[in-house]
């Protein structure tokens, strides 16, 4: 896009006269940002209207990317930049007087996710569209998002999210593409020729699906994807009463605010069931315009299922061939295995989906036909090759349930884990036996993030710096990031590396004050753990290691560095011990942070509502990433590879992609420490590790646990003591206190290397340089090629 700053100027101010009636002199920020989105819509009109046509070739295949979660952050930002547009916008605007930054503020967050693999499903979304893959979103428009985050006394509550409150400047709603989604009722089968039954619907509870459709834009490549969001409506033509009504509406009012524990079963299933119903519907008929039948659907169509929460579609994908299409059982199952791909994104076994057989049955009568078939067809077939017992453990339904994750891999020709470990991990325990059976249906397509967004657009200063000192090739391909290791021993380069670091730790600590009411001195260490709150991420481990850096500190101990530890995490509102590590972490910030003797060497800052633009304030300003989880349990995680980018220096357990990013930078270039996944495992094989006995030997860990119970810091008495209690009366099962002297000599090593600044700047410059390899522009080209197989028309050429 080409268009001089004085004339966007000029047509920025011709807009908000347009849209407002108004001079943007009297122009609201709400209304600029509203103009200057419309003159983005504009701009993007034609070559959304090109993409569009373009998919429309019946031989074009197409991905469509099932997601229950969506963490898009803002757009207009990202857009400007895509669109080429970004850097014109900023000048314009500061001829106007005005600050872009400012304006690009007010847009509203959309947290239609909880966490990472929300964020995942939007950071695909925006690599499909820069490698130009024929990608679709399909997620849920959720009227209120994750709940909104706050403190009060130190303890989280939780406010509503009325993201749509004002209006949502992206979406268009296409009431002439909404489809009708079937609940409840009965099913009766009539044969209506030679071995074909026609499926007959009764009494069933009709809702409309309509979709929003939001455009996904790629970087300067003229493409423009779509994501759609369905909405739940009452039927036009329907007489409900009020509650029946309510009941509608209900299923995409709210996100599920969770992503560890089950909680309100039936209407999540029905949310579950709504997505892929009115997607596969809608992918269906779209393809039906094009295609005189279905039989080389799965040439054209892939389906990617995110987590299982979208697994269902393996049964709507054969009902639809099966009941709409009338094919035979064996063509349907072969065109469902075909177009559908599951990726898993977690080994813990409480969130593994199940659904009671009953609830299902009830709900969605139909469809549990269907897997009921699925299940006898399988043990048919099965059973006498590998026993009862084999086929028992596995099967789709089994103890009374429908088991998601078994469903998810019986119907897909490709399953696949989130970091090599996970995948590895999977293989050997959650779905060993799976993989025992199908070993040619697993792969690992290791997580991505987007480094337009982290880098280019949050990250205005190192972005400056990279195009001085490289040139700007790694804005299209960030490999090209790698040419900085040339300047590995350049005093000149790593000073200026540690100053715009300096720059964006200013930022971060204006917004600390803002936020907090905190003076942080930008001069410290700034320490980062940003996700959601865990007990197995382990923000316990880092807490610990405060309360005995704070005792050495009142003892005199000079520690040679200052620091300041910014935390920012969710928790689940029914995760009552997440909660309680929430008020355990104000606490000790209350008391560290006003203790006079102590707070200019050490700092808490807890920031409230942590979400994707918040993390857009924070990464940039980070010196240490934390990353440590026991290993074993994070499957992936990603602000580990958001922070490396951002040229934080990673501290890490050897879990998840965590292990990838060691193996990219070196081991010069991170500092890990603790348990490793196998001996984790093999302690809780044995059963060999007792928490209390090693904490009643360690005069350290009893001074530090100490002070969970022993008064010393204000306003825990109850959370302390059960806190205490996971520890050492229920055995910490997430073997904190195993890795609590590692983790402190690993923070040691941490404090010397940050007191040499050149030094420290060479691990920075490391993380930077590899970061190219976990864009997700490869993981989606890497889904493209081994899963979906469609070739992107814009590729990234690695080496
Ligand atoms: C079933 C329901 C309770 C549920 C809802 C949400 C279960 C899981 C989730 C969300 C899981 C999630 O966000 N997992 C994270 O996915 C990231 C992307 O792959 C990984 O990087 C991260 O390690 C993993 O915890």
């Amino acid at each position: 896009m080409q268009i001089t700053p004085d004339k966007f100027a000029q047509a920025f101010e011709d807009e908000v006269m347009r849209s407002f009636a108004t001079s943007l002199r009297s122009a609201t920020p709400d209304q600029q940002f509203v103009a200057l989105a419309n003159m983005v819509k504009r701009y993007n009109a034609k070559d959304w209207a090109a993409t569009k046509q373009a998919y429309d070739q019946p031989t074009r295949k197409q991905v469509y990317y099932f997601s229950i979660e969506f963490l898009p952050g803002r757009f207009l930002g990202d857009y400007l930049l895509n669109l080429g547009l970004l850097d014109t916008a900023r000048e314009a605007l500061t001829q106007l007087g005005l600050n872009l930054e400012d304006v690009l503020a007010v847009e509203v967050d959309p947290g239609l996710g909880n966490g990472g693999l929300g964020r995942l499903a939007s950071a695909f979304m925006d690599a499909m569209a820069a490698v130009g893959m024929a990608g679709n979103g399909n997620g849920l428009r959720y009227r209120y998002g994750l709940f909104q985050q706050d403190f009060v006394n130190g303890y989280q509550v939780e406010l509503p999210d009325d993201w749509l409150r004002n209006g949502y400047v992206w979406e268009t709603r296409k009431e002439n593409r909404a489809v009708s989604v079937k609940f409840g009722g009965w099913v009766e089968l009539q044969p209506v020729r030679q071995g074909y039954l026609q499926a007959r619907y009764h009494d069933t509870e009709d809702v409309l699906a309509v979709p929003y459709d939001v455009p996904m834009i790629g970087y300067r490549n003229g493409v423009v994807n779509t994501l759609r969001l369905w909405q739940a409506e009452v039927p036009t033509t329907s007489m409900m009463t009020g509650t029946q009504r309510e009941e509608i509406t209900d299923i995409t009012r709210g996100l599920y605010p969770d992503d560890s524990t089950e909680e309100g079963r039936r209407l999540r299933l029905r949310q579950e069931y709504f997505l892929v119903s009115a997607g596969i519907q809608s992918i269906v008929r779209n393809y039906r315009r094009t295609h005189v039948d279905l039989f080389d659907f799965a040439k054209h169509v892939a389906i990617h299922i995110n987590d299982t929460h979208p697994a269902v579609a393996v049964a709507e994908l054969m009902r639809i061939l099966l009941d709409d299409a009338h094919m035979s059982w064996q063509q349907a199952w072969s065109i469902t295995v075909q177009t559908l791909s599951y990726t898993n994104h977690t080994l813990l076994q409480e969130a593994l989906e199940k659904w009671s057989i009953p609830l299902f049955a009830s709900l969605l009568p139909r469809i549990y036909q269907i897997i009921q078939e699925i299940d006898r067809r399988f043990r048919e077939k099965y059973v006498p090759l590998r026993g009862e017992a084999f086929v028992n453990r596995i099967a789709p339904l089994g103890d009374g349930q429908v088991r998601m994750a078994y469903l998810a891999v019986l119907g897909s020709h490709a399953i696949n884990g989130v970091a090599k470990l996970h995948t590895t991990l999977l293989e050997s325990s959650v779905l060993r036996d799976w993989y025992q059976l199908f070993p040619e249906r697993f792969s690992n397509q290791t997580n991505g993030i987007t480094p337009r967004r982290w880098i280019q657009t949050a990250d205005q200063p190192l972005s400056d710096l990279l195009d001085q000192t490289i040139g700007d090739a790694w804005r299209t391909n960030p490999l090209a990031l790698r040419s900085l290791h040339q300047y590995q021993d350049d005093d000149a380069f790593l000073t200026a590396l540690n100053q715009t670091k300096h720059a964006n730790k200013q930022h971060l600590a204006a917004m600390i004050q803002h936020s907090l009411g905190l003076v942080v001195d930008p001069n410290a260490i700034f320490d980062v753990q940003i996700k959601r709150l865990h007990a197995y991420k382990r923000q316990l481990l880092n807490v610990l290691g405060l309360i005995d850096r704070y005792q050495r500190l009142k003892a005199g101990e000079d520690l040679g560095v200052k620091r300041v530890h910014i935390f920012g995490a969710k928790a689940a509102p029914g995760y009552y011990y997440a909660k309680e590590i929430i008020k355990l972490i104000n606490a000790l910030a209350d008391q560290i942070n006003h203790d006079p003797s102590i707070n200019q060497q050490l700092q808490i800052a807890f920031l409230p509502n942590y979400g994707v633009s918040m993390a857009e304030q924070i990464i940039p300003a980070a010196d240490v990433s934390e990353q440590i989880s026991l290993a074993g349990m994070e499957a992936s995680g990603t602000s580990n590879m958001k922070l490396m980018a951002a040229g934080a220096v990673t501290l890490a357990t050897l879990d998840g992609a965590n292990i990838e990013i060691r193996d990219a930078v070196g081991p010069d270039a991170i500092v890990t420490f603790g348990l490793t996944a196998d001996e984790v495992a093999a302690h809780q094989r044995q059963q060999d590790y007792d928490a209390r006995a090693l904490a009643a030997s360690d005069p350290v860990l009893t001074r530090v646990l100490s002070a969970l119970v022993d008064g010393s810091i204000p306003g825990i008495e109850s959370v302390g003591r059960d806190i205490y209690d996971s520890l050492i009366r229920y055995n910490d099962d997430y073997f904190v206190l195993a890795d609590f002297h590692a983790y402190q000599a690993a923070q040691k090593r941490i404090d010397l290397l940050y007191q040499e600044p050149l030094n420290w700047a060479r691990m920075a410059l490391a993380s930077i340089a590899e970061s190219g390899r976990f864009s997700a522009d490869f993981t989606v080209q890497g889904y493209g090629n081994q899963i979906w197989s469609v070739a992107p028309t814009h590729p990234l050429v690695k080496d």
